[in-house]
């Protein structure tokens, strides 16, 4: 046990940290009020029954009320959330400014909101993803000082809600966790400076898509399962929410893939999202001491063009990742 550290007062022992301790404090306040509220949510959905709006998001993707609703609850913890004046989410076609939280020191967040919002009906898990990167001074009402690659994010994290609610961060010193106590209703360090191990025994992809995968995915998926020993035995572990799945590659070891889909009718890019999605995964996966690549580059180096721009995903273990990009997974 941590003796009950809250993430509160983790955060006052932080250094090293990639912006002024009392701009992360003031954020993950924020984001620990939208953890709680979230999680209070869902322990209700399955009885609400949250389903389908009817509509689509900019993704082309049916929106769950959920969606909508977990995309509300960060603008109204952010129009008093100074420091931070932007939001970029999945569930906006265009970013939100709040004016009034601009300074010379201001940031953008740039979240999903509800990852894996199918999983409601299956009382299944989800998260909430999210990064940090600090904006321009007098950046006026361009984006240009958010399109810059995930090298420069100063925060990123994600929510887990499964049997616990965890939340897990880094601001550029280590990666920490924190586990819910829902009686207190505040996040209590659970592991600080988690380390990814080199190599797992685990999986994640939807294998549903093979036959529409570059043959070099087929080909690495089948060399790690062809069971000639222990390191070709791998298991399949996938949940649909990508949070999951990450969380047990940073816990256990192992790799997540999504790759792109070149055959006809296929996402020739793949499904997930570069700036709030791969980015801060990927942040979390360097500072565990894991990887994020595209199956042929490093997902931190990529400076997006457009908000909602997806990218191929091979994420985890280093050594996996490394394995992954010597079957030319992406051609
Ligand atoms: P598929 C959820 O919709 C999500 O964005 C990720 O959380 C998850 O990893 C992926 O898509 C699942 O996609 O195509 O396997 O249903």
């Amino acid at each position: 046990m941590s003796g009950g550290i809250t993430l509160a007062r983790h955060i006052m022992t932080k250094s090293a940290t990639a912006l002024p301790v009392a701009d992360l404090a003031l954020i993950m306040e924020r984001i620990e009020l939208i953890a709680t509220r979230i999680t209070r949510e869902l322990a209700l959905a399955g009885l609400d029954g949250l389903g389908y709006t009817g509509e689509t998001n900019v993704q082309g993707e049916k929106v769950k009320k959920l969606d909508q609703w977990g995309n509300k609850v960060f603008l109204d913890a952010f129009e008093h959330g100074y420091p931070v004046c932007s939001l970029i989410s999945e569930e906006m076609d265009e970013p939100h400014h709040y004016s009034s939280n601009c300074r010379d020191n201001s940031y953008c967040i740039l979240y999903d909101p509800i990852d894996g919002s199918s999983n409601t009906d299956v009382n299944g898990s989800l998260g909430t993803i999210f990064a940090v990167k600090k904006r321009a001074p007098r950046h006026g009402s361009g984006i240009d000082d958010i399109l810059v690659p995930g090298t420069k994010q100063v925060i990123a994290g994600y929510i887990l809600y499964g049997p616990a609610a965890q939340l897990v961060y880094s601001a550029g010193a280590g990666v920490d966790i924190f586990t819910l106590d829902r009686i207190l209703g505040e996040f209590i360090l659970w592991k600080e400076n988690v380390k990814m191990p080199p190599h797992g025994s685990t999986y994640a992809v939807n294998q549903g898509n093979a036959g529409k995968w570059h043959d070099g995915a087929r080909k690495f998926v089948a060399h790690i399962t062809s069971r000639k020993d222990k390191r070709t035995s791998y298991s399949l572990r996938y949940c649909g929410a990508f949070a999951a799945d990450f969380h047990r590659c940073l816990l256990e070891g192992g790799i997540f893939m999504y790759p792109a889909e070149v055959a006809e009718g296929g996402k020739p890019k793949g499904k997930l999202r570069l700036m709030y999605e791969l980015a801060p995964l990927s942040m979390l996966a360097e500072q565990a001491g894991g990887r994020g690549s595209t199956g042929k580059e490093r997902i931190l180096e990529l400076a997006a063009t457009a908000i909602h721009e997806r990218h191929p995903i091979y994420i985890g273990s280093a050594e996996e990742v490394a394995l992954a990009e010597s079957f030319n997974v992406e051609g």
